[in-house]
């Protein structure tokens, strides 16, 4: 099902003349009302005038997060405070909280892209679904919430956390859909296992995860241990919130569509900030074409990704892939490039290893350092009769060394690093509880 098909199905040109004319328009309305703006254009010689759309756009040079600080906590907004119906704060993974702002009209566009988002996903007018994004500043769950309740889903507003609570409201309230961070759907998916919870007890069809990088493994775990079908929602506050990009239930795998007659996508280089090719990875930046509290032109998200075409998709909407990770989440250990978004597909072509690990960065002297850590699985666990797992007992069986050895093997191979492995037993690693989990730590710079 496609919630808005005659623009979901639009045909490029068609698509493009709209961008275009949509671009103009916000152009011209960001030079008349942010000063930020104002001064950008004048000091690059830009004319709002005769500014000729979407070609002209790499003019325009990015907008960046310290701007966003620089102009805390209101000076990007576009309109006077009575027409902000309402305020969100990004949940400041990096550095300090960036305020966002919506029109009553922004927050009508917000639902809608996340209905259709949620239509992608599987989810189906009637069906009910547990919100399990933080509700409050963050823009997880109260835009997830709007967007189900315009699709006409029956929303269970849970918020994160409370894993008892949301493992009861599954088999009371049986709800067709879940929607969570995917580390903690991860969570999820252990503790009805670990509580033997009978998977006829609870009636998910569809999970819809997002608001973090996840991987393959992830997705395979989620969908065993949960019975559905995932699918990966994307976005960020500074462009509007969770429904910039989402994945199509049936072409999962493939990429996520972006809403591009919202937000328009550009992928650049992370170093010289010029466009690549298509099907190139670098960063991608988004320029909303619609917003009117906070209209953002050139918005350098710091996610590595790549966008690309494809004529047999269900939509004309453009596609991305997976995040690799963010810019400023690459680390660089000794010389060598390494996203830990890598370190999730090797261990997906390791055998009892689990989808939950950590990364350390440390630096000895003036050698970087790398620990991962992951876990092995409950099979392997229960086979050999262990709870837990230390250095010692690792190096008293032969199977964890063989196996250690060979997932470090595979990094040194695939990565180009040696990195030390340290094997542990299923719930050892944190979990997340109930947001976003941080699975790398660069202790680096401390
Ligand atoms: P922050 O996390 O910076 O506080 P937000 O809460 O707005 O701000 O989160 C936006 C960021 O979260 C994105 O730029 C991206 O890095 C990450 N993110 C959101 N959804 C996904 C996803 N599906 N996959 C990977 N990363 C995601
Ligand atoms: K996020």
């Amino acid at each position: 099902m496609l919630f808005n098909p005659d623009i979901e199905r639009l045909p490029l040109p068609q698509l493009r003349a709209l961008q275009n004319a949509r671009l103009k328009e916000q152009v011209q309305y960001v030079y008349q009302r942010v000063p930020f703006y104002q001064q950008k254009f004048d000091a690059l010689g830009i004319n709002p005038a005769t500014f000729r759309g979407l070609e002209d756009l790499p003019q325009l040079g990015f907008t960046k997060k310290t701007d966003f600080r620089d102009n805390y906590p209101f000076g990007l907004f576009a309109v006077p405070q009575q027409e902000v119906a309402r305020l969100h704060c990004s949940s400041g993974t990096t550095g300090k909280a960036t305020v966002v702002g919506y029109t009553a009209e922004d927050l009508g566009i917000f639902a809608e892209v996340v209905a259709r988002s949620l239509a992608a996903a599987g989810c189906r007018p009637g069906m009910k679904m547990q919100n399990a994004y933080g509700y409050g500043l963050f823009t997880g769950g109260l835009g997830i919430h709007y967007g189900a309740e315009k699709l006409g889903l029956t929303v269970i507003p849970v918020s994160g956390g409370s894993t008892d609570r949301q493992l009861q409201l599954l088999q009371d309230f049986r709800p067709e859909i879940i929607c969570a961070t995917p580390s903690y759907a991860q969570v999820l998916a252990e503790e009805v296992k670990r509580r033997s919870i009978p998977l006829e007890a609870i009636n998910l069809r569809y999970a819809v995860l997002g608001a973090e990088p996840w991987s393959e493994a992830i997705r395979h775990q989620v969908q065993q241990g949960l019975k559905v079908e995932a699918t990966n929602i994307y976005g960020l506050s500074e462009i509007i919130g969770p429904g910039v990009s989402q994945e199509d239930a049936d072409e999962r795998g493939t990429g996520s569509y972006i809403w591009e007659d919202h937000f328009y996508p550009e992928v650049v280089d992370r170093e010289t900030g010029e466009p690549v090719a298509e099907g190139e990875y670098g960063v991608l930046v988004l320029t909303t074409l619609t917003k009117k509290a906070m209209p953002i032109l050139r918005y350098w998200t710091g996610d590595i990704t790549t966008i690309y075409y494809e004529h047999s998709y269900k939509r004309t909407h453009v596609k991305m892939a997976p995040i690799r990770g963010r810019a400023d989440d690459m680390l660089i250990i000794r010389g060598v490039n390494f996203f830990p978004t890598q370190v999730e597909d090797i261990i997906s072509t390791l055998d009892h290893v689990s989808p939950c690990y950590q990364v350390v960065a440390s630096r000895q002297g003036s050698m970087d350092e790398v620990e991962i850590s992951v876990e092995v699985d409950e099979q392997l666990m229960r086979q050999l009769g262990l709870e837990t797992l230390t250095e010692e007992v690792v190096q008293q069986h032969e199977c964890l060394q063989k196996l250690k050895g060979a997932f470090a093997k595979k990094i040194k191979d695939n990565i180009g690093l040696s990195m030390k492995v340290t094997l542990l037993g299923c719930g050892q690693l944190p979990r997340s509880e109930g947001g976003k989990l941080s699975r790398v730590k660069d202790l680096r710079n401390l």
